[in-house]
């Protein structure tokens, strides 16, 4: 499809999901062979092992939050998508949350919260949390605001109910924007959608509470231009060993080499995010995912489907004046 169609929203919320389901398998290891992920993908294409059924994990049911919540309110609305995210936590607990982000979640539920984002205020004693939680769930906002400026105001306020420090919700703001540039066929011209998200990102980054958290925590002046620089860096050179790609960028690009010839891009990515370790699910979950079947797809669907009408609708200024509900929670 062309730029910001149905195939483009559908796409980037199916795969999220299953990055999230199929990169699950590997989460928290420090290293991942490339074998073990050919091994685990041809496994899944393997109609008589397993049940093929996947479970999501968090990134999934946050991000299905964030879209229901848009959806429902027409634009974003702070108070709901925290109500969404206290009620999903409490109904499964156990899907693998941010052993941090639960003590959010268990307040986020209180009746008496006047404040929604003073719990992630509180986190890490007044520091705010740094981990990529608000970036998992960050793509619907790219999907639901066609203007740029609302995507990053949104994205931003959006990972700020979980995530107080800038390194978490800016993380959210690159996150999106990417998914915002990729929507409009930015990705054809690699170089240049790099470029794109320094120019964005350093103005997201310029501010005082961003450049104080980086001196806080040792980071460089700009943490995320910083690794944008060098992805644009790598992306110069004609060869890049996965190693390479670690130990310079912790987990982020996607060379060609190691896979099988005829794995196509969707493939290729997510193969590539389960062998770079660590955190695979929200890696492939962010990156895109192979196609396949598994639990929360069809809701992620049906989700792509009501924010591309959305967007086509919206206003530039987010959320309708009435703040009427035009999409009936029984749709969603
Ligand atoms: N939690 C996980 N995986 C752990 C294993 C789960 C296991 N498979 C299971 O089934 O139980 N995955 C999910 O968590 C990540 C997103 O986490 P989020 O929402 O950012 O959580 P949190 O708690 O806010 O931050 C994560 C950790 O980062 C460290 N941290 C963050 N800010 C900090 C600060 N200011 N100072 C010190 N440490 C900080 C803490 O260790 C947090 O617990 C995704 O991977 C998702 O898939
Ligand atoms: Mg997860
Ligand atoms: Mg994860």
């Amino acid at each position: 499809g062309g730029p910001a169609s149905l195939s483009r929203f559908r796409g980037a919320l199916v795969a999220a999901v299953l990055g999230d389901c199929v990169g699950g398998e590997f989460e928290g290891a420090e290293e991942v062979p490339m074998e073990s992920v050919l091994q685990h993908l041809s496994s899944l294409d393997d109609e008589t092992k397993g049940n093929g059924i996947l479970e999501y994990s968090d990134d999934t049911a946050m991000a299905r939050c964030v879209a229901q919540s848009l959806l429902t309110r027409a634009g974003f609305d702070e108070q709901d998508m925290a109500r969404r995210f206290a009620k999903e936590y409490s109904a499964s607990p156990g899907r693998g949350y941010g052993s941090g982000v639960i003590q959010v979640l268990k307040k986020l539920s209180s009746p008496q919260l006047s404040d929604v984002y003073q719990p992630a205020r509180d986190q890490f004693n007044g520091r705010g949390s740094f981990g990529n939680g608000g970036a998992m769930r960050a793509a619907p906002f790219a999907l639901a605001f066609p203007d740029q400026a609302d995507v990053k105001r949104f994205a931003r306020l959006g990972a700020m109910l979980t995530h107080s420090c800038s390194l978490g919700y800016n993380g959210a703001v690159l996150q999106a924007l990417a998914v915002h540039l990729s929507l409009q066929g930015a990705l054809d011209l690699p170089q240049q959608f790099i470029s794109r998200l320094i120019t964005e990102m350093e103005e997201v980054e310029g501010n005082e509470a961003a450049r104080n958290d980086a001196r806080i925590l040792k980071e460089a002046e700009k943490p995320f231009c910083e690794r944008l620089h060098r992805i644009r860096d790598l992306m110069d050179r004609s060869k890049v060993s996965i190693e390479e790609v670690i130990s310079e960028l912790g987990q982020y690009l996607f060379p060609r080499e190691c896979l099988p010839e005829n794995y196509g891009g969707l493939k290729r990515t997510i193969a590539y995010s389960l062998a770079l370790g660590r955190d695979t699910d929200t890696i492939a979950c962010m990156a895109g995912a192979i196609a396949g079947c598994c639990k929360g797809a069809e809701d992620a669907d049906m989700n792509a489907e009501w924010l591309h009408m959305l967007y086509h609708q919206s206003s530039p200024g987010g959320r309708s004046e009435t703040g009427e509900q035009s999409f009936p929670e029984q749709h969603l």
